[in-house]
This record gives structure tokens, C-alpha cells and sequence, in this order.
């Protein structure tokens, strides 16, 4: 028999009612851990590549009832924990005017930002009509989930975006970006700071549609020197936290700044978010030693271990979720699914992760 009363993890019959993933998220820990992947809708599903062949990729996202059977078919398939958005990081700025096309084998194309003329014409105050149909998938989305599955959000943080804007495209360093920060600081924190208050803004109205949780990506956050990543990393993260804990005190933030390496506990704690989701090279074990108990941990199983398969995925997936036991933690990958994925390695996963013994029974 279960109960669920009195509601204490030191009950061995508690049961929570709460989704698991907002459950880990608030601070608990949960056994086995909840689990969602990075990019799990994407390529490596049949079921999503035949959709691709028929629709360019942003009216993809602008289509509410696509975006939402995009944001659906890995659940579907693989019962997640979690569902993400189906859209991208880069909709904020095709949203306020910058031109954006995505190239065959060459990714994002955007007409690039490096001066105030080219700023002074990008329209935040565009951005609500246009993510309306964005905020729709969300209401959509909220209706359609099985009932213990949470809705993600998400938005790239400003240095990555700012990434993208000013280069014009995706690069190994973004060297003119960072150029741009010692060269014509004024510009650049023009630029950040217009950026930040529209990120803010865009995730306070995706929780207001339904969001229940949401992420930062700061895919490129690594590539700033420390001071540099106080600046433009830690500081608009925090401000973004600032804004959406006013309006929604009690909605989860994630952030993933990628590559932090030790910088990442630190922006863990000055920022104010509640989970930390980490890249494939931290150890998750020497990274909570620095944090609170009460922080959860999200990732980190290497992609290209999701690819390969065999017994390096089912042995590595578990070392993971045994290393967080004693603490609230999300199962996830470092970055996202490798097109060339297997869809049954995602289901040994799946498995492999929920059907483990708990570590203090092995
Ligand atoms: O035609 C296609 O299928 C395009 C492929 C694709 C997809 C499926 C792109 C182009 N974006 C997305 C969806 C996406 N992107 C999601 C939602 C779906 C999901 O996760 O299941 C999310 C959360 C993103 C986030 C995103 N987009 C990031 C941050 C995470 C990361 O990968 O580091 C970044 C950097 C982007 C930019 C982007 N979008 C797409 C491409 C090819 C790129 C460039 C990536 C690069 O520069 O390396």
C-alpha cells in the first residue's frame, strides 16, 4: 500500500502527487530521476523528418498545431518527463526584425548587427504579435500532455543570441562578437541590454501561456574570460531571473551556461536560478559539492554515448543517476541529440534509467 501522508521524503511510502520533473526542480530528490533530452525532437525521428521535408523550419515553429505535434512526438514515443517548446533560440531576434534563414548544412543565416544604425532599426516592440502563435503551441501543448508531464520553455540567454546577431551565422569562436565587446562597448551593451529586457519579457508571457518551467541556453557561454562572463553572462541572467521570479515567483528557472567549466557553480549561485543543467565535460559530482543540496543538477550523459549504444550507454546513464541519488537532479544529455541517433538508443535509455534499482537496495 502507498500513502501519502504526512508529506516527507523520510517516509518510504511517500508518494508525491507533483509532477516529477517540477518535483526535482523545487528542490527534491526523486527516484528514478526525471528525464528529458535536448533536442528530442529533432532529426533522428523519422516522424519528424518527414514533417521537415514538407515545411521550412520557422513555419515549423510558427504553426501552432506542427510546433505542437513536433513538441508531442517524442513523448509520445518515449514518454519523457518533460516536453521543450518546439522552437528556437533565435525566433527573438527574426522576431524583432532581424532577417533569419536556416541552410541546409550550414544552419542559421542573419543579416548581421554591428552597429547603431542596424540596432536602431530592430522593433522589440514587435515581438508579442509575432510570438503569438508561439504562445498558442504553449496553451495547445498544455491541453495535449499526459498529466505528469511539465511544460518547458525556453529562450537562449542574451550573450548567445547576441552571438548569432552579431555574426551573422554560427562560428567556431565568435571572434567578432567578442571583438565587438572591446572595441565598441557602448554598442554591444546596448545591444545586451535591449536584449535582455525582451528575453525576460518573452519568458514571462511563455509562462503566462503555460509554461511551467523554464530554460536558458548559453550554448556559448565558455567562450568568455571570467570577467567578461560576470559581465555578460552572469549579470543578464540575473536581471532575466529578477524579472520573471516578479511576476512568477514560484516558476523554475534552468540555466546551461555551456563550457563554463569552474565558472559554472559560480553562475549557479550569483544568478538566482534553480537548476543548473550541465555540459557533458563537468563532473556532476564535483560540481554539486559547491552548490546547495537544495539545487538541482540537470544532464549530462555524453551525445555521442546516446549514438553509439551497447552497454556504455546503459552503464553510463546509470552511474549518472547514481551519482545524484542523494539529490534533486534531471537526467539529461551535456548538449543536444545527434541527428544520426538511433530512435531505440533513446528507448534503451529511457529504460535504462527508469527501470534501475534504487542504489541503497542494490
Ligand atoms: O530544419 C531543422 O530541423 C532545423 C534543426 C533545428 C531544430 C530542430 C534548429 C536549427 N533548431 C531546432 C529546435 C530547437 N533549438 C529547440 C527545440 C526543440 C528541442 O529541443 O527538442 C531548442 C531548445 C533549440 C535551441 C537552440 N537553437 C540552441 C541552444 C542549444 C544548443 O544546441 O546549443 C542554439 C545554439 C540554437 C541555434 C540553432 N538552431 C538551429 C541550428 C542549426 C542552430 C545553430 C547551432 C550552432 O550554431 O551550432
Amino acid at each position: 500500500m502507498t500513502c501519502n501522508f504526512p508529506p516527507t521524503e523520510t517516509n518510504p511510502h511517500f508518494v508525491s502527487t507533483e509532477k516529477p520533473l517540477l518535483r526535482a526542480l523545487g528542490g527534491h530528490p526523486v527516484w528514478p530521476p526525471p528525464l528529458w533530452l535536448m533536442r528530442q525532437a529533432g532529426r533522428y525521428l523519422p516522424e519528424f523528418r518527414a514533417c521537415r521535408e514538407k515545411l521550412p523550419f520557422l513555419t515549423r515553429c510558427l504553426t501552432p498545431d506542427i510546433a505542437t505535434e513536433l513538441t508531442l512526438q517524442p513523448i509520445r514515443r518515449f514518454g519523457m518527463d518533460g516536453a521543450i517548446l518546439f522552437s528556437d533560440i533565435l525566433i527573438l531576434p527574426h522576431a524583432m526584425g532581424q532577417e533569419l534563414d536556416f541552410v541546409e548544412n550550414l544552419g542559421p543565416v542573419l543579416t548581421p548587427i554591428r552597429d547603431d544604425a542596424a540596432l536602431d532599426a530592430l522593433q522589440p516592440e514587435a515581438v508579442a504579435s509575432f510570438i503569438a502563435p508561439i504562445l498558442e503551441t504553449l496553451r495547445h501543448l498544455r491541453r495535449a500532455l499526459p498529466p505528469a508531464t511539465s511544460l518547458l520553455g525556453f529562450a537562449g540567454s542574451s550573450f548567445t543570441v547576441s552571438c548569432y546577431m552579431v555574426e551573422g551565422r554560427s562560428s567556431r569562436d565568435y571572434s567578432i562578437t567578442r571583438e565587438a565587446m572591446l572595441k565598441a562597448p557602448a554598442f554591444y551593451d546596448r545591444l545586451m541590454a535591449l536584449l535582455t529586457d525582451a528575453t525576460a519579457e518573452m519568458l514571462v508571457a511563455q509562462i503566462d501561456a503555460g509554461a511551467e518551467a523554464v530554460m536558458l541556453f548559453d550554448s556559448w557561454a565558455g567562450l568568455l574570460p571570467p570577467r567578461f562572463f560576470r559581465r555578460y553572462v552572469i549579470a543578464p541572467t540575473r536581471q532575466i531571473v529578477t524579472a520573471i521570479r516578479a511576476k512568477h515567483p514560484h516558476v523554475k528557472i534552468i540555466g546551461f551556461p555551456r563550457f563554463a567549466g569552474v565558472m559554472a557553480p559560480i553562475y549557479a549561485q550569483e544568478t538566482g536560478i534553480d537548476a543548473l543543467a550541465c555540459d557533458t565535460g563537468a563532473s556532476l559530482d564535483i560540481v554539486a559539492e559547491s552548490l546547495p543540496d537544495s539545487m538541482a543538477l540537470q544532464g549530462n550523459l555524453d551525445p555521442l554515448i546516446l549514438k553509439s549504444g551497447g552497454d556504455a550507454l546503459t552503464q553510463e546513464a546509470q552511474n549518472i543517476c547514481r551519482s545524484m541519488s542523494h539529490r534533486p537532479h534531471i537526467f539529461n544529455l551535456g548538449h543536444g541529440v545527434m541527428p544520426e541517433t538511433p530512435p531505440e538508443h533513446v528507448a534503451m535509455l529511457v529504460e535504462a534509467v527508469r527501470m534501475q534499482k534504487r542504489p541503497e537496495i542494490l
